[in-house]
């Protein structure tokens, strides 16, 4: 082998033990299956004004008719979370784990006697501990809090059009902050939770219902029916980075090289050997 190529051969592999060395130390420190604890809890909320029959507790808040009922026709209304703390098993690129449920009980309120919910505030925490491998140590908690807006939307307005969708208006939620996608860290390695709603019911809004809602355009949240429990299942994924693209070039193109090298080298080596034996 010419200098030049002995050289080539060393750069390239240098640059597969390079990689094999970032892939072994990924595959051998990352989680593969994590035990996880998601708690949500109403921390705070303001009512559209004064007035009776707004009640905040952690776990709901609800407002309308002082002496009224959180049931169909019982003339109050009421966001929940349940299945909270909800506990289980996620695997790092796997399928989504479920998280808390949000259920909005959508009755009809009168809005000209009583204050309506406008903003929430919510604290998630996300706790994680290794189960494979396992692990004494803990990732979390990790924080993060939500501040929704909602709107009481006139269920029959006197133009007839409501803000979005159709007559009896839908009431309309948006989430005005907090991270539904975030990283963390744990042993070294980078790993990112996406939250979102399983039914797919967290969408961007229309204008109109951003506008309704007192939020920006391009806003996110879901739309609930009137006379019904609305129900939203939240879940969510952890990923972790996969190597990048062009690791993965820089590693083929050093294996293509030494294939080459090693084939092109056989026959060098192949022709002195049938020379020597010609001798
Ligand atoms: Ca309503
Ligand atoms: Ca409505």
């Amino acid at each position: 082998m010419s200098d030049e190529r002995k050289k080539n051969y060393k750069i390239a592999m240098g640059i597969l033990l390079a990689c094999l060395m970032s892939f072994g130390t990924s595959a051998n420190a990352a989680v593969i299956t994590w035990n996880y604890a998601v708690e949500s809890v109403f921390t705070g909320a303001t009512p559209t004004g004064p007035g009776d029959g707004f009640v905040v507790t952690p776990s709901e808040i609800s407002w309308g008719d002082p002496m009224g009922t959180v049931e169909p026709g019982g003339g109050r209304s009421a966001i929940a979370i349940s299945n909270s703390p909800r506990m289980g098993q996620v695997d790092t690129n796997g399928p989504a784990a479920l998280a808390n449920t949000f259920s909005h009980a959508n009755d009809v309120v009168d809005i000209d006697l009583y204050p309506q919910l406008l903003t929430a505030d919510i604290l998630t925490t996300v706790t994680l501990t290794p189960a494979n491998p396992p692990s004494m140590d803990m990732a979390g908690p990790m924080m993060v809090n939500f501040v929704i807006r909602f709107v009481e939307t006139l269920n029959e307005p006197n133009n007839g059009i409501c803000p979005v969708g159709s007559i009896p208006c839908q009431d309309i939620f948006v989430i005005e902050s907090g991270a539904l996608d975030f990283p963390f860290s744990f042993d070294g390695e980078d790993y990112f939770i996406s939250v979102f709603e399983e039914t797919n019911q967290l969408t961007p809004l229309p204008l109109g219902a951003c506008m309704a809602a007192g939020a920006g355009a391009d806003c996110i949240g879901f739309l609930t029916e009137e006379d019904t429990v609305n129900i939203a299942d939240f879940a969510f994924v952890i990923t972790q980075q996969i190597p990048e693209p062009a690791t993965l070039l820089l590693f083929a193109g050093s294996v293509w090289y030494l294939l080459c090298a090693r084939r092109a080298g056989s026959g060098v080596f192949g022709s002195q050997g049938r020379a020597l034996g010609r001798s």
